[in-house]
Parts: structure tokens; C-alpha cells; sequence
């Protein structure tokens, strides 16, 4: 089966009605299907399939063991999102070992696809939720007690889809088995475009992070209310939100977003009572932390001038990546050169780069769009994308 074909039969899996594109989300219906397909072809190709205490998959061609050669990508999506982060490099490892069997190659260092979970953070808030509690970047107990839309917790949903929510957490001895990891992703901009290539080498990966900023002002009746009566936390949320993107400006090359706002209790004639928003920062360097702290001081002004409260918490932060240099001159060297390229974009591999050496793939998106329906891949870039992959694979496991 070809990478493309594989997207195919999970291409109406997690369809979005109201947003467009896939919302697919950890231990969600849909992405409990998504793993059911993932261990099914898996399987098919005679690998074999566990799923770890914190709800990666990982598929093994052969026995377990030290050294192995680790690939894939997630399932997940954002909400709304597109085709092809994650699934895109979930299908490629798959095709690449089908391509590598038929040309009758058996590894001979340990070898697995992976399939990381919650990796964009999209039901529980933090990103990279799966190899952060691999590598235990995150608190066993921050990430038992984190909760969905819902209510639900992740300890909730991990118990519901089967995991022991006494054992999620740090899995050195697994993470021990890691030589090398490799993810191969849709690239998430128009660099490949610009360059007029199919596939880059990932260099770098933007420190980033997420905090919460919770506006609290009394809740009122929207008619009854004089304007001077007032503490309508809806004010110093909407300053906040073009305070993010007048500051973003003042540092070089920063990326800072309010993609998600929620009113309490959200009526129209009603003055909410809290708002809360969500910040995602990204800054090259070490500037995001102070980028923050200039939002936050901005923030906290204007709740002060409408007589609200701000309470400001991080919910995750991660610093800038540098992929491993003697990956990147490796694959680099056997797949012809092709350009490297920095990333905004946050991956698993980047967290799993600060315990094993990591790299990346990117293949073109014509549309330079990502977490949106309009993300993008030709079926000749995925096909050109899965035999680069077989050709790094096939020597990183010989
Ligand atoms: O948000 C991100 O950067 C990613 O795609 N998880
Ligand atoms: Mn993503
Ligand atoms: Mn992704
Ligand atoms: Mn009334």
C-alpha cells in the first residue's frame, strides 16, 4: 500500500461537519478508530503492536530491543485541522516498511513505527502530551489532572481507553530502547514551495509555549447594566488580543496568536463574568518568556482600568531545538542534498531530540497552510516523501 492510499482509507475518519477538515482527538471515536486502522496495518505487515503506559503505539518489525531505529509521527488534530499533520508521517513509515520488505530488506538493528498521543494538545491543552510523558518532560500528576472541554481528565479518559492511570508517566526503560528517532511531516509553510523542492531536512524548531489568561469581572444584565457600572471582562481580553500582536512586533521574527477565547457564560445579553484566552508564543531564542511577561503586564493594565482580576498560568513551554547535527549531514548526504529548514511548528521529535538524536522530514504543501482544511500534499510529493523515507530508514536500521 502506498502512503497515499493508506491517507486515503482514513480519509473520512474524524470528518469535521461544522469546522471543515478532521477533528481527531486523543482517546476521542475517532481517533480510537484511526488506532484500530493503525494497528491493523500494522499488523498486516506482520509488526507487532503495544501500546505503551502513556497511550503510544509503538509497532515493532522484529524483536524490541536497544539502538532501534524509531519512526512516526500522531493521529491527532487540531480541531478543524487538515489531512496531513501527523497521519501523513504515521502512513509513510508504514508504506516505507511495506516497500522495504518487498525489496526483501530485514532490519538488523530493532525497529518501530510510533504513534504518539495528544500530540496537538488539541483535548487536553498541552502539545506533545505523549512523548513529553515518554521522556517525562511533563509531571505525572499535572498531566493526570488535566482536563478537556468537558471536565474530563486525562487519568479519565487514559483509564477509559484501557491505560492504568497509576502508570502513566516517565518510561525510562523504554525510552533507553531509542537510538534514533525520525519524523517525516507535511511542511508547514511555504518554504519547500519557494525552493521549488519536494522534500527538506528539519534544522531548527521555534521555542514555543501556551499560557492562559482568565479576565474575572462581574456577570450582568446586558440592558440594566450602565456602562459605568461595569466590569465587563470581555474589554481587557479584546486589549489583550491586539496587545498580543502590537508586542509580537517588537520582537524579531515572534509568533504570538490568541486562537481560542471562551466567554462565561457566554449569552448575548449577558455581560460575561470571565473570560478566559489562550496565548500560543513562539519566539526564536529565549525572548518568549519576555514577550510574555510584556502581554501579561498589558493584560494586567487593562483589567485593572475595566475592574477585572487576571490570573495568568502556563500551561507548557518548550525551548528551541536544534535537530542532531550528524542525522541532519546523514540524511542530508544520502538523500541528494535537499534544503534544510527551520519550523514554527512544534513536533514529538523535537521533544524526543533532547534525550536520543532526532530529525525530520518535511514534504512541500502547496498551499503553505497548516491546522486548517486547506493543508496540503500532492500525491507525487507523499510518494516522493515515503521512498525518501525508506531510503534513511533502510540504512539508519542496516
Ligand atoms: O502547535 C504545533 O506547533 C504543533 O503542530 N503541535
Ligand atoms: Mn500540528
Ligand atoms: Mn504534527
Ligand atoms: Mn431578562
Amino acid at each position: 500500500m502506498t502512503a497515499s492510499g493508506l491517507l486515503e482509507e482514513i480519509a473520512d475518519v474524524g470528518r469535521d461537519g461544522k469546522r471543515g477538515g478532521y477533528s481527531r482527538h486523543a482517546f476521542d471515536a475517532p481517533e480510537h478508530d484511526l488506532r484500530t486502522w493503525f494497528v491493523e496495518r500494522a499488523q498486516r505487515l506482520g509488526l507487532d503492536v503495544e501500546t505503551d503506559r502513556n497511550g503510544n503505539l509503538w509497532a515493532w518489525w522484529g524483536a524490541p530491543g536497544p539502538d532501534a531505529v524509531v519512526t512516526g509521527s500522531h493521529l491527532d488534530s487540531v480541531p478543524g485541522g487538515g489531512a496531513f499533520d501527523g497521519p501523513l508521517g504515521v502512513a509513510s513509515a508504514l508504506a516505507a516498511v511495506e516497500s522495504l520488505q518487498r525489496k526483501g530488506f530485514r532490519p538488523v538493528k530493532p525497529f518501530a513505527v510510533v504513534v504518539f498521543a495528544e500530540e496537538e494538545g488539541g483535548r487536553f491543552g498541552v502539545p506533545c502530551l505523549g512523548s513529553r510523558l515518554l521522556t517525562g518532560t511533563i509531571d505525572a500528576d499535572k498531566a493526570r489532572g488535566l482536563r478537556d472541554q468537558s471536565g474530563v481528565t486525562f487519568a479519565e479518559a487514559a483509564v477509559k481507553s484501557g491505560l492504568d492511570a497509576e502508570r502513566l508517566g516517565a518510561d525510562p526503560d523504554r525510552l533507553a530502547l531509542v537510538g534514533r528517532f525520525l519524523e517525516l511531516h507535511v511542511e508547514q509553510g511555504r518554504g519547500l514551495v519557494d525552493l521549488g523542492r519536494p522534500v527538506a531536512v528539519g534544522s531548527t524548531v521555534i521555542a514555543h509555549g501556551r499560557w492562559r489568561f482568565s479576565f474575572e469581572g462581574q456577570g450582568n444584565h446586558a440592558g440594566a447594566t450602565l456602562i459605568a457600572d461595569r466590569a465587563d471582562p470581555m474589554l481587557p481580553a479584546a486589549e489583550t488580543v491586539v496587545a498580543v500582536r502590537r508586542l509580537a512586533r517588537t520582537h524579531a521574527d515572534a509568533r504570538a496568536t490568541v486562537g481560542r477565547l471562551v466567554p462565561t457564560p457566554g449569552g448575548t445579553n449577558v455581560i460575561a463574568s470571565t473570560v478566559d484566552l489562550w496565548l500560543d508564543a513562539r519566539v526564536p531564542g529565549t525572548g518568549t518568556p519576555e514577550l510574555v511577561e510584556e502581554i501579561r503586564q498589558a493584560a494586567g493594565a487593562a483589567a485593572e482600568a475595566e475592574g477585572c482580576r487576571l490570573a495568568v498560568t502556563r500551561e507548557s513551554y518548550s525551548d528551541d531545538v536544534v535537530f542532531d547535527a550528524g542525522l541532519r549531514r546523514d540524511l542530508g548526504g544520502w538523500l541528494g542534498d535537499p534544503p534544510e529548514l527551520p519550523t514554527g511548528a512544534g513536533h514529538d521529535a523535537a521533544i524526543l531530540s533532547g534525550f536520543v538524536p532526532a530529525g525530520m522530514l518535511y514534504v512541500r504543501n502547496p498551499t503553505g497552510i497548516s491546522h486548517s482544511p486547506e493543508e496540503f500534499a500532492e500525491v507525487d510529493d507523499v510518494e516522493t516523501g515515503a521512498r525518501a523515507l525508506a531510503e534513511v530508514l533502510e540504512r539508519l536500521a542496516a
